[in-house]
């Protein structure tokens, strides 16, 4: 257990945040399990299967379930949302690990996509899940007006396109073999890279609880701030962490000569910044009181992963 200081109300009451992410991450794999059976052509669906389900902390999914819950909303309307978040990301995942991108064979704990099934495969099974993730929303989201449904079709898309993660990809390969860029440019390459997406995923949770203007400003500010603390713990993961640990290849950002936050700030500034950004970001949730205390625990996690 995980004894938690949740700062905005001054509420000392202890939060088991272990078992909080187990029972969210527990429903979700079934979730995700039961959203993509296989179908024709066999090959297609497991390529898609084997990166879906091969694990990972479904942090984005959590984000977004944990958002709709503090608004009021039940976490079966906002089920399909999460899977959709889970598989982009994955899509993402796929597409970034291909020998075009960062060229990595070793993703959750295992052979990356395009090491089994070949590129060809992988390049489909991430285009394969990132067209599903849009159909799953439309056709599974029960329970709310349509509008809602449209204005997360609209979140999800403007998150993986030229403005969110396709932009920041873009961004980060023309920077690679430049690691002396500024911390602003680092910044700006990020908040589309990763923190879009994460963004999203607290957006989506609130428009599906029907959110209102206040609530979007707020919910959008923690998730601005912990989505750069999640990039900062990540570059720092990767110089202090062990590739049996992080399921990947450690290292990796030195030896691509990738800008990184320890780069430019040394590991234990950024480890003060990451810190300040969460603390930002529970700050921005303290309107909530209580029922903000998942999310306050999650902004906590992403400081203190170890993965
Ligand atoms: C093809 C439309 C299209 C977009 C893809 C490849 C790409 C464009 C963008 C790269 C996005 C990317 C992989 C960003 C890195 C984000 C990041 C820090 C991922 C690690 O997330 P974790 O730690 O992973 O949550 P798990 O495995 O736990 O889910």
């Amino acid at each position: 257990m995980i004894p938690l200081e949740v700062k905005p109300t001054g509420n000392t009451e202890q939060f088991n945040l272990q078992q909080y992410l187990h029972q969210k991450k527990e429903k979700i794999e079934k979730a995700l399990d039961a959203s993509l059976p296989i179908g024709e052509p066999a090959k297609i669906y497991e390529a898609m299967r084997y990166s879906l389900l091969a694990g990972g902390k479904r942090l984005r999914p959590i984000l977004c379930l944990a958002t709709a819950e503090l608004l009021g909303q039940t976490e079966e309307v906002a089920m399909p949302t999460a899977i959709a978040l889970e598989m982009i990301h994955t899509m993402s995942l796929i597409h970034d690990d291909l020998p075009a991108m960062d060229n990595d064979d070793y993703r959750r704990g295992r052979l990356t996509n395009h090491k089994v099934y070949g590129e060809d495969i992988a390049i489909l099974a991430g285009d394969g899940l990132l067209a599903y993730s849009f159909e799953y929303v439309a056709k599974n989201t029960t329970g709310v007006p349509p509008e809602r449904v449209v204005k997360v079709l609209a979140i999800l898309g403007e998150a993986v396109g030229a403005k969110g993660l396709v932009g920041g990809q873009v961004l980060d390969l023309e920077y690679e073999g430049k690691p002396d860029i500024t911390a602003e440019m680092l910044t700006s390459i990020h908040r589309r890279k990763t923190g879009a997406l994460l963004e999203a995923c607290v957006s989506c949770g609130a428009v599906l609880a029907g959110a209102q203007p206040e609530d979007l400003q707020r919910l959008s500010g923690y998730a601005q701030n912990i989505g750069l603390a999640f990039q900062i713990v990540d570059d720092i993961l990767d110089v202090t962490a062990t590739s049996e640990e992080l399921g990947k290849t450690a290292g990796k950002d030195v030896s691509a000569q990738k800008a990184t936050y320890p780069r430019l700030w040394g590991v234990e500034v950024s480890r003060q910044k990451a810190r300040e950004l969460v603390d930002a970001a529970i700050q921005q949730l303290s309107f909530y009181g209580e029922k903000a205390i998942p999310l306050c625990a999650i902004a906590e996690y992403i400081v203190s992963r170890k993965n």
